[in-house]
């Protein structure tokens, strides 16, 4: 067994004891110590008896880990405040249409899925929150914010159910949404239950970091004075399965090192995953349990339940905790699948002295032992404490079983995850075991189980949320609008650049300034920052607005002296977050739900190296757009040749060509400082003014140009995709650019007309995928209605039937999304391949992207014979091979 899995006690000082006398002596003056001045006191000279040995050079003693028991011992567990039974028994009705909810889908079609084991497991974890912790916003109290486990989510409809919030009718809904209005969705999604879900979990490990850096950000929110966020607490479900994907443990030290106090995680260590055991060669509990404390959060284990409180209270000699300690998950998972001769048999037969202190008890009193995360006292206890803990985040971890209650049809079996039906015969056993009101025929219906409104299970449940405010969970959709700034504010960035050549990033930082300089809108704003800024030229707002720390500053910076120093304060603006990108848009849709989970409105501006963005993060751009978030992703240094010298890894072409999926995102190449103060200010107008739930993405650019001053007209065109930069009286040729390379495109225009007399006019497009959005509705439009006049796409309204050529710095595929209502013939010049290392000039040339190949482009479609010798006069090599292949 690795080492770090082994129980504390057998770690350090191992081997015979050499001094038995001795060691009972110190062992004495402790429990002398410990009776007289209590365990505070014991601490604190155990710490300076190690201090003091280990500056000997004894090295490492003692460890992160705690014994196999729970943290919190029976004396000082608060009694549990509610009234026990009737909790017991609105627990089981909860279970118990989970159930139904999931099997009766089931029946009705097998495609449509649902989970039971992993709420089977959760229920108390879950009730205890519903019944003594959770606050719901109300006049008194903000209200908490709890992140559910995904799976489990039938148990939340279920608790819904009951307290009136959600219908009969919209249980048999779950998993239609299609076919059944009001249906409920699969797991918790914002964007498809706008009133009900605030945050998606269920890709595993999103829940997990989105937590923390909410967390965070309410921290950010009250250092600021924007809302008062104190005392509420951000609670996370996550599976211990869950605790394998990187972002669940990936920022779990900034919770610590920031002393996120208002963060509880609850690991449910139901000890399995979807496969098998979680760890069946190890202990679960006791991995996290250094990984957490390691990591600067308060940990509490809530393993074994009351019924093992007599059994661990004689256990003096220790005996029991050692057959507890070497025991593996695996082991702990069979037993739970078998019953209680087994348990006698392989648990306390491991040591003969065990066998005979249990030989009192039948197998039946042994099997009911139960498991702390299923005990609510227990349960209880743990959340008590974790609330009232201050200075450092808290986990509970809480030992379950996966499938509780299914029996026969799953408890603790192997397959037990994805069982989405029950036997009748464990259905049956299960009414009996949770003491359901059913008949036979009602539980092979299964029909759903609601006690008469006026019951006292019924009351309590309504009195139980009343006094915690509410109905939890709840979404909000909006928030108090803020003023929009408007398109003047940047009047700048419309005024072009004159002789001064500067870059999209160089504008958008000036955007940024002029929003901060906004009385109205300034202190909303977020810029989020992994670790770039001086990249992107922003390190002069370090002093400006602050860099957000929640200790201020405790050192002199070293640039001190200077006007720009680095700065960070505890009212500080900027969320500086060092080298994590999940982290950074996990703030990103922190600040940009804020008018939902805080009710105000913030507006992030998230910006970043545009290489590490969707393809590093998906996932997590996924989850902003399902959460509703508003704000803007601006990927930097984007396109595969404006960043010229950084090579394969760095150079993107193809986020443009990503964000299209992502059906809330709208997706901005600007090329000029106009556009992008345009895109921006409308931008903020509907996120912000409008309150739609969209985010933007915006590509912003290294290289340096001049910038013109926006032409008259050209807003609508902005925004809807492109507009006319260059007019030609009766063009042969449309030519089409989008960010840097819109550059190389007018010079193509140039090259036409000078060196072949041909005239072209120029298209800015500043978003292909916008174009492509209102091209699908036409089309749609069209199909529907057949017989009326048919509508035209924008692109078909704009262009003629002249042959087309685009080129940008992405992959082939970001301008080809329109080709179908292009009028004329269409070629696209594109980047695909790797990136390289060069200068833009040779890196132009080598993905044929530069302005002689769109003359040639564009000379192809006219005249071949022309194209031939534009091939000869500027020296391109037609049989070089395809960049892809190189
Ligand atoms: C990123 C991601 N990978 C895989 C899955 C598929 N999946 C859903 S639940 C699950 C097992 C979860 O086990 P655990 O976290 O222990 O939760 P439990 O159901 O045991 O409480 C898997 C593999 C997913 N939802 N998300
Ligand atoms: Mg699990």
């Amino acid at each position: 067994m690795p080492d770090r899995l082994q129980s504390s006690t057998s770690l350090n000082g191992g081997g015979a004891d050499l001094d038995a006398v001795e060691t009972s002596e110190w062992l004495e003056a402790l429990d002398a110590v410990l009776a007289h001045d209590g365990p505070d006191r014991a601490r604190q000279l155990l710490t300076r008896v190690i201090e003091r040995a280990q500056h000997s050079g004894t090295g490492l003693i003692g460890s992160l880990n705690t014994a196999y028991v729970n943290t919190i011992p029976p004396e000082r567990e608060p009694p549990f405040p509610g009234d026990a039974a009737l909790e017991r028994r609105l627990r089981s009705i909860v279970r118990w249409n989970a159930i139904a909810m999931v099997v009766r889908a089931n029946k009705l079609s097998s495609e449509l899925g649902g989970h039971i084991a992993s709420y089977q497991s959760l229920a108390t974890l879950y009730e205890v929150g519903y019944n003594h912790f959770w606050r719901a916003p109300s006049e008194s109290h903000r209200g908490d914010l709890v992140y559910f486990q995904g799976d489990s989510c039938p148990g939340n409809y279920a608790r819904a159910y009951l307290e009136g919030r959600l219908t009969e009718e919209q249980l048999d809904g779950f998993r239609q949404e299609v076919s059944k209005p009001g249906g409920l969705s699969s797991y918790p999604h914002p964007w498809l239950m706008p009133d009900f879900w605030q945050f998606p979990t269920v890709s595993l490990g999103i829940g997990p970091i989105t937590s923390i850096y909410q967390a965070r950000f309410m921290k950010y929110l009250h250092a600021r004075g924007i809302a008062p966020t104190e005392p509420r607490k951000v609670w996370a479900f996550v599976g211990d399965g869950e605790m394998d994907e990187p972002e669940s443990m990936g920022s779990a030290g900034l919770a610590g090192r920031e002393r996120l106090d208002n963060l509880i995680w609850v690991v449910n260590c139901n000890l399995q995953r979807l496969d098998g055991p979680v760890r069946g060669n190890g202990k679960i509990i006791q991995e996290l349990e250094s990984d957490f404390r390691g990591a600067g959060w308060n940990v509490i284990k809530v393993i074994w339940g009351s019924r093992w409180d007599p059994l661990l209270d004689a256990d003096t000699d220790g005996r029991l905790v050692k057959v507890m300690e070497d025991c593996v998950d695996g082991e702990y998972q069979t037993f739970k699948s078998r019953d209680g001769a087994y348990v006698r048999e392989h648990f306390f037969g491991r040591d003969p002295v065990l066998l005979e202190r249990v030989s009192h008890m039948s197998d039946d009193e042994i099997w009911l032992l139960n498991r702390g995360g299923l005990d609510q006292q227990k349960v209880y206890a743990a959340y008590d404490a974790a609330v009232r803990h201050t200075g450092e985040p808290t986990v509970i971890l809480a030992k379950t079983i996966k499938g509780y209650g299914m029996g026969v049809s799953g408890e603790g079996q192997m397959i037990t995850h994805q069982a989405k039906k029950m036997t009748e015969e464990a259905l049956l056993q299960f009414r009996d075991r949770f003491e359901l009101p059913l008949t036979d025929e009602q539980v092979r219906a299964p029909e759903y189980y609601k006690p008469p409104e006026d019951s006292q299970e019924m009351r309590y449940l309504r009195e139980c949320r009343e006094a915690l405010g509410g109905a939890i969970p709840m979404r909000r959709r909006k928030a108090e609008p803020l003023p929009v700034p408007p398109l003047e504010e940047f009047k700048a960035q419309l005024e072009g650049t004159g002789e001064r050549q500067i870059s999209t990033t160089m504008a958008f930082v000036r955007v940024l300034a002029a929003l901060l300089r906004d009385k109205a809108i300034a202190k909303h704003i977020v810029p989020i920052i992994p670790d770039e800024s001086r990249t992107f030229g922003m390190e002069g707002m370090f002093r400006q607005i602050g860099i957000y720390s929640p200790f201020g500053q405790l050192y002199q910076p070293q640039d001190s002296e200077q006007l720009m120093f680095y700065k960070e304060d505890e009212h500080g603006q900027i969320l500086e977050e060092g080298i994590t990108e999940a982290g950074s848009i996990s703030s990103f849709i922190a600040a940009g739900t804020s008018y939902s989970a805080h009710a105000v409105q913030m507006v992030p501006f998230y910006i970043y190296y545009s290489m590490f963005g969707y393809q590093r993060v998906g996932d997590l751009v996924w989850a902003a757009g399902d959460s509703r978030t508003r704000g803007f992703m601006l990927g930097g240094t984007a396109g595969r040749t404006t960043l010229n010298g950084e090579g394969l890894q760095h150079e993107d072409g193809h986020s443009h060509a990503l964000f299209p999926v992502v059906p809330n995102c709208r997706a901005y190449d600007p090329a000029y400082s106009y556009e992008v103060a345009v895109i921006i200010q409308d931008g903020i107008r509907r996120m912000v003014g409008e309150q739609e739930d969209v985010f933007y993405y915006i590509t912003l650019m290294n290289e340096n140009y001049v910038h013109p001053a926006m032409p008259d007209g050209a807003q609508e065109g902005i925004l809807r995709g492109m507009y006319r930069l260059r007019h030609a009286d009766s063009p042969a040729v449309h030519l089409l650019g989008s960010g840097t390379i819109l550059n190389e495109v007018v010079a193509a225009a140039e090259l036409l007309q000078s060196d072949w007399d041909i005239r072209a006019d120029v298209w800015s497009v500043t978003s292909f995928t916008e174009l492509r959005r209102d091209g699908i509705e036409v089309e749609r439009w069209n199909m529907l209605h057949p017989t009326d006049q048919p509508r035209r796409a924008y692109v078909g309204e704009r262009l003629s039937e002249v042959p087309a050529v685009a080129a940008t710095d992405y992959i082939r595929a970001f301008a080809d999304q329109i080709r179908q209502w292009v009028p004329g013939s269409y070629r696209v010049l594109g980047t695909d391949g790797y990136g390289r290392s060069d200068s833009r000039r040779g890196l132009r040339r080598f993905f044929e992207v530069d302005r002689h190949y769109v003359v040639l482009a564009a000379l192809r479609e006219l005249d071949p014979a022309k194209a031939a010798a534009a091939i000869k006069r500027y020296e391109i090599d037609p049989d070089v091979p395809i960049p892809t292949r190189v």
